[in-house]
C-alpha cells in the first residue's frame, strides 16, 4: 500500500510495516455465477500480514503514536483489531493493552493477540460496552486508542479503494462487510480522493452489508437517517460484526448516501452458505464476517434490486483461520468420515460411488 505514500498523510520514519496491503483482486467467474452477475472480483483482504484489512490502518495508527510518543497503545475489539494491535505493537515495541468481551472473539483472533504479548483484558460485556470503557479510559491520556474512531486508521484503509482502480479501474459496485462502518467510509474516501485529483472518472456505489442480527446501519439507511438507534443484544455468527452501536456509524451513512448505495442484512444461515460457496468455487478462504458482502450481493440480484450486468468487487475482510470454530456450523456442506482401518475398503467404495 506504501506506493500511495503520497496520499497516505503519515511521516514514513515513523512507519513500521510488516508488508500491509497489496493483497490480491480474484476474477471470481464460477462465484459470479452462483450469485448471479456478470462480473464479480474478490478484494482479499485475509491476506494481509495478520489476516484481516485492519492492518492498513492499524499500521498508519502505530506511525501515528510513535509521532506522539505514546509508549501505551489500546484498543477494544471483536478480534481482527486485537490482533493487528497486538503484532504491529509488537514490532514497533510499545505495550498492547486489548480490551475484549469475553467468549465472544474467534478462537484465531485470540490466539494472535496472546501470541505477540499483548495484555489480555476480557470483560463481561459486550464489544459496544467495551469501546464505551476504553475510550473513556484512553480520554484520560494514559493509552494511544487505536479504535477506528481515530481518524488515522481510516487513512491507511482507503488504500483499498487505491488497489482496486489501479487494476480494474472503478467498479460499479463495492460491497463491504460492516461493523463500526470506518471500512466502508475509508473506502468510499479513497475513491473520492482519486476522483478529485483527476484520477478516475467516475465514482462507485457502495453497498453496506450486516448480519441481520446486528444491523443498526441498515435499519438507519432504510429509515434515511443520518445516525443509528443502537440494537442492544446484537447476535451473529459472524462475531466480528457482532456490534449494536457503530461508532462510524454517520460517517458510513454518508458514504451510502453520497455514492447513492445501498444497505441489506443477511441471516447467519446465508452467511454460512457463502462462506462456502467462496471456499468451494473459488479456492479462498474467509471468515464468515467476511462472506456477508458475497450473501448480500447475491440476495439483492435475486430480488431484482441490482443488475447482473454491472462490474463488482466484493470486499474479503478477514482470513479463514480466523475462526475454525464455525466448522461445527457446517455440518450441512462437510464430507466427513470416521472409521476403523478394517473398514477403509467399505467407506473408499461409498466415497467413490458418489
Ligand atoms: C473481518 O476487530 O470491529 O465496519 O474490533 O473484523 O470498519 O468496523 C472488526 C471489524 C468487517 C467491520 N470484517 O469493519 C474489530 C472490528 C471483519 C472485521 C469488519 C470487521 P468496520
Amino acid at each position: 500500500m506504501w506506493r500511495y505514500r503520497e496520499l497516505i498523510p503519515v511521516d514514513t520514519r515513523y512507519v513500521v510495516s510488516l508488508g500491509e496491503g497489496g493483497t490480491p483482486l480474484y476474477r471470481a467467474e464460477k462465484l459470479a455465477r452462483w450469485v448471479g452477475v456478470k462480473r464479480l472480483y474478490l478484494k482479499f483482504e485475509g491476506a494481509n500480514p495478520t489476516g484481516s484489512f485492519k492492518d492498513r490502518g492499524v499500521c498508519v495508527g502505530i506511525a501515528k503514536a510513535l509521532e506522539c510518543g505514546a509508549r501505551v497503545v489500546a484498543c477494544a475489539s471483536t478480534g481482527n483489531t486485537a490482533a493487528s494491535v497486538a503484532a504491529y505493537s509488537a514490532r514497533a515495541g510499545v505495550k498492547c493493552v486489548l480490551f475484549l468481551p469475553e467468549g465472544k472473539v474467534a478462537p484465531g483472533k485470540l490466539f494472535q493477540a496472546l501470541l505477540h504479548g499483548a495484555t489480555v483484558i476480557e470483560l463481561n460485556c459486550n464489544f459496544d460496552e467495551a469501546l464505551r470503557l476504553v475510550l473513556k479510559l484512553c480520554g484520560r491520556g494514559c493509552m494511544y486508542l487505536l479504535n477506528s474512531v481515530n481518524p488515522w486508521r481510516l487513512e491507511g484503509q482507503k488504500s483499498i479503494a487505491y488497489e482496486i482502480a489501479d487494476v480494474i479501474g472503478v467498479p460499479d459496485y463495492v460491497v463491504v462487510p460492516v461493523g463500526n462502518g470506518g471500512n466502508i467510509s475509508a473506502i468510499w474516501k479513497g475513491f473520492r480522493e482519486l476522483h478529485d485529483l483527476g484520477l478516475v472518472g467516475e465514482l462507485p456505489r457502495m453497498i453496506a452489508a450486516q448480519a441481520t442480527g446486528a444491523a443498526p446501519i441498515v435499519k438507519a439507511f432504510r429509515a434515511g437517517k443520518v445516525t443509528v438507534d443502537p440494537v442492544n443484544e446484537p447476535e451473529t455468527i459472524a462475531t466480528a460484526i457482532r456490534i449494536g452501536n457503530p461508532v462510524n456509524a454517520p460517517k458510513a451513512l454518508k458514504a451510502l448516501y453520497e455514492s447513492r448505495g445501498l444497505a441489506e442484512a443477511v441471516s447467519d444461515y446465508e452467511i454460512l452458505e457463502a462462506q462456502v460457496a467462496i471456499a468451494r468455487y473459488e479456492g479462498i478462504g474467509v471468515e464468515p464476517a467476511s462472506a456477508t458482502s458475497v450473501a448480500v450481493l447475491r440476495k439483492l440480484v435475486h430480488e431484482g434490486v441490482l443488475e447482473p450486468d454491472a462490474t463488482y468487487v466484493c470486499v474479503l475482510t478477514g482470513h479463514a483461520l480466523k475462526d475454525p470454530s464455525v466448522v461445527d456450523y457446517l455440518s450441512k456442506w462437510v464430507e466427513r468420515y470416521r472409521c476403523g482401518v478394517g473398514d477403509i475398503h467399505y467407506i473408499l467404495e461409498t466415497v467413490l460411488r458418489k
